[in-house]
């Protein structure tokens, strides 16, 4: 079943046309971006929240961006595997992902793929639940339960996801 945050924070009902940025020192191509639209996609499909990129960091409610190791959260990445990314509840906005960590889209995965090798949508999907207010489901194979096969994918909400997300929004 799915969970929230304590005190169930979520956007408000004044800002459910939500914007995000990427940081702008990450460079980020296409490819990369475009794996985000997936992933908000997936939730604004569910929803009557909207996902608009911005190119205004400053101005964005959500903050996407890679680090590695100690950035400045108190939340320090530990390079490869073990924590992959993470997200802080409502309303901060940040998404953060390890730099160290072997991303790859999702049709990079074959038999071949290295077997650290993590799947971006997947887990944005997961982080994105963050953002929005869901904590971990007891429910598996649901987005926000809380582990991952690696070398895996796992992109399509459960109804259990759907569920949660549709009690906050
Ligand atoms: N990062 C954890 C996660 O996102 C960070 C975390 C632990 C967390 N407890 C939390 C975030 C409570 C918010 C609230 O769950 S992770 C998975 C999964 C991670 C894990 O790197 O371990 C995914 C990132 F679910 F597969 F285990 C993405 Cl999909
Ligand atoms: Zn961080
Ligand atoms: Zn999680």
């Amino acid at each position: 079943h799915y969970t929230f945050f304590p005190g169930k924070p979520r956007w408000p009902q004044s800002n459910r046309d939500l914007t995000y940025a990427f940081q702008p020192e990450n460079q980020l191509t296409d490819v990369v971006k475009n794996v985000f639209t997936a992933a908000f996609s997936r939730w604004s499909a569910v929803t009557a929240l909207t996902f608009t990129q911005t190119d205004s960091w400053a101005d964005a409610d959500l903050k996407i961006g890679f680090f590695e190791g100690d950035h400045g959260d108190g939340e320090p990445f530990d390079g490869l595997l073990g924590t992959l990314a993470h997200a802080f509840s409502p309303t901060s906005g940040r998404l953060h992902l390890d730099a160290d960590e072997n991303w790859v889209v999702s049709s990079d995965i074959t038999e071949a793929t290295e077997t650290s090798a993590v799947d971006l949508e997947s887990v944005a999907v997961h982080e994105i639940g963050h953002l929005l207010g869901l904590g971990h489901s007891s429910v598996e194979g649901s987005i926000m339960y809380p582990t991952i096969p690696s070398r895996s994918r796992k992109v399509e909400l459960a109804s259990d996801d759907i569920l949660g997300i549709q009690e906050l929004y």
